[in-house]
């Protein structure tokens, strides 16, 4: 399987994360993409290549434009602003508050944050523009006929919307790569999210539409981030209604019990014929993330993989989440693994 990579995730590396009330290195940090990288060689997977450019017209058939230009000025208008760290939300649109967009940076960071962990940094755009490209070389890859293809996207995306960042996300890359498979030829695109965390950003993204359904399993976020969406209640509206499936489970999932909602997701997917499926590849559900609580060992990924398989459609993997950065290489690398030789058997 080709692997999709550029080194320019490297310019997203914010120095600080607000966690517990404390500035801490952040959990979302540049060395997580070079592990899952050095496994990929390590491993033979295939090849690894470069992406190319399809500019900013792919990823602002996702996101609002104002929020773009935002994202790529916030951090110079924040020094500008007198302030000495990294661009941090300080306020938020709260209930039966106002939804007009102050003209203050501080005020435009409550206004596009869906969360506070996450600093604006120089560099964040850019890295975020690459992997969105990374996102897009994959998705061309399949159109010209791979039947699988590994997307290493970093900084990831599921968690932002049209026009919100936060929980590590700017741009949507599995959003922006099922719009562009719609945009050339494609009816139907599955999107099955098994990052430990829901995909809040993806499932507002498509929630009234009915050509992109989306599968999120994930910690129930009555315990967990993104705390605010995720409930199996959310089956989505107007002609999306029955397009959006989430399953939600509790701190100390084991595998076999995520295993029966993959399961049933993928039962979704076959009733649904999508023309292509994208998985949105965290592996934060591992025993040992640092922020995640279910209860995944490495060999469960194989195992993943080869379910994944099953569904026999053309797959991209597009790289979301894990924190365990000792073995986020190899759980990532075993998913792939397990959907390759479930391929050849
Ligand atoms: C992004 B992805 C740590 C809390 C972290 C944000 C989690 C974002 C996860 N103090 N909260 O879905 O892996
Ligand atoms: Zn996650």
């Amino acid at each position: 399987m080709e692997t999709i990579y550029t080194e320019k995730h490297k310019l997203r590396d914010a120095k600080t994360e607000l966690c517990g009330g404390e500035l801490v290195e952040p959990f979302e940090r540049p060395s997580r993409a070079e592990y899952v990288l050095d496994r990929v060689r390590e491993t033979g997977l295939g090849p690894v290549s470069d992406p190319d450019d399809f500019g900013m017209g792919p990823i602002l058939a996702i996101h609002d434009a104002e929020f773009v230009e935002f994202l790529k000025t916030a951090p110079a208008r924040w020094k500008v602003a007198g302030f000495n760290g990294e661009a941090i939300p300080t306020t938020w649109v709260g209930r039966r508050m106002s939804h007009i967009r102050p003209n203050h940076v501080e005020g435009q960071l409550g206004y596009y944050a869906l969360a506070g962990e996450t600093s604006l940094t120089e560099g964040t755009w850019e890295a975020a523009y690459a992997s969105a490209q990374v996102a897009l070389t994959g998705a061309a890859r399949i159109r010209s006929g791979a039947g699988a293809v590994f997307s290493l996207c970093r900084p990831p995306g599921h968690h932002a919307t049209a026009d919100m960042y936060g929980g590590y996300c700017f741009f949507n890359n599995a959003a922006i790569s099922a719009q562009h498979f719609l945009d050339h030829g494609a009816k139907r695109v599955a999107i099955l999210d098994i990052d430990f965390h829901h995909g809040n950003g993806t499932q507002d993204i498509f929630y009234d539409r009915s050509d992109v359904l989306f599968i999120s399993l994930h910690g129930d976020p009555l315990e967990t981030f993104p705390y605010h969406l995720g409930h199996a209640e959310e089956t989505g509206s107007g002609a999306g209604t029955g397009f959006n499936l989430n399953f939600p489970m509790p701190p100390d999932t084991p595998f076999d019990v995520w295993q029966a909602a993959l399961h049933k997701g993928l039962a979704r997917i076959a009733e649904y014929k999508p023309d292509v499926l994208i998985i949105s590849l965290g592996v934060d559900t591992f025993e040992t993330d640092p922020i995640s609580f279910f209860k995944l060992k490495s060999d469960d990924f194989l195992t993943m993989g080869a379910d994944v398989a099953s569904a026999g459609l053309p797959t991209h993997f597009i790289m979301e989440g894990g924190y365990d950065v000792d073995e986020i290489g190899v759980n990532a690398v075993n998913v792939l693994q397990g959907f390759e030789r479930a391929n050849a058997s």
